[in-house]
């Protein structure tokens, strides 16, 4: 048990100031919830430009660069950090006007600089997050009894 947990994918999600401030934390908190993700980190903060701009670092050439940095550090987003895999299914498309009835965005947001969430898009994306957004003693390690009944 303690190796399935050391194993099990981890991913990085992060309700955005636009979801923080139109009152969603519960309903989007709930959605990973429902569905069984392990949560092992959470905390609420108001990131700095700089930090925002370490988390966007890969999108640095990207046009709307500023903007979403300046965003991201408008206002309080709630970090978590979940045990799971398939994050990103239960987020949706990147632009809300594409993704599908029944996801995140698709059910609860408009346009894509308001898109009110971000997960991980990879293993890899994850472990950087993590490590940028988390200090290993801010993590919880617990066996969820449920784990037996839904995975
Ligand atoms: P995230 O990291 O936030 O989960 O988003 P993502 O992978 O789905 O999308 P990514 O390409 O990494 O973009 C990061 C965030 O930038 C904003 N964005 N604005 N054309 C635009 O104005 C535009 N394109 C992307 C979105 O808020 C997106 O989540």
């Amino acid at each position: 048990q303690e190796a399935h947990a050391a194993q099990m994918e981890r991913t990085f999600i992060a309700i955005k100031p636009d979801g923080v401030q139109r009152g969603l934390i519960a309903e989007i908190i709930s959605r990973f919830e429902h569905k069984g993700f392990k949560l092992v980190a959470i905390k609420i903060l108001v990131p700095s430009k700089e930090f925002a701009q370490k988390h966007y670092h890969d999108l640095k050439d990207r046009p709307f660069f500023n903007g979403l940095c300046a965003f991201l550090s408008s206002g309080p987003v709630v970090a978590m950090e979940r045990e799971s895999k398939y994050g990103r299914k239960l987020i949706g498309a990147t632009d809300p006007q594409k993704s599908e009835p029944g996801t995140i965005r698709g059910d609860l947001a408009v346009v894509v600089g308001r898109n009110i969430i971000q997960g991980s898009d990879g293993p890899e994306t994850a472990k950087d997050e993590i490590n940028l957004w988390f200090k290993p003693q801010e993590l919880v390690s617990y066996k969820s009894n449920a784990e037996k009944w839904i995975y």
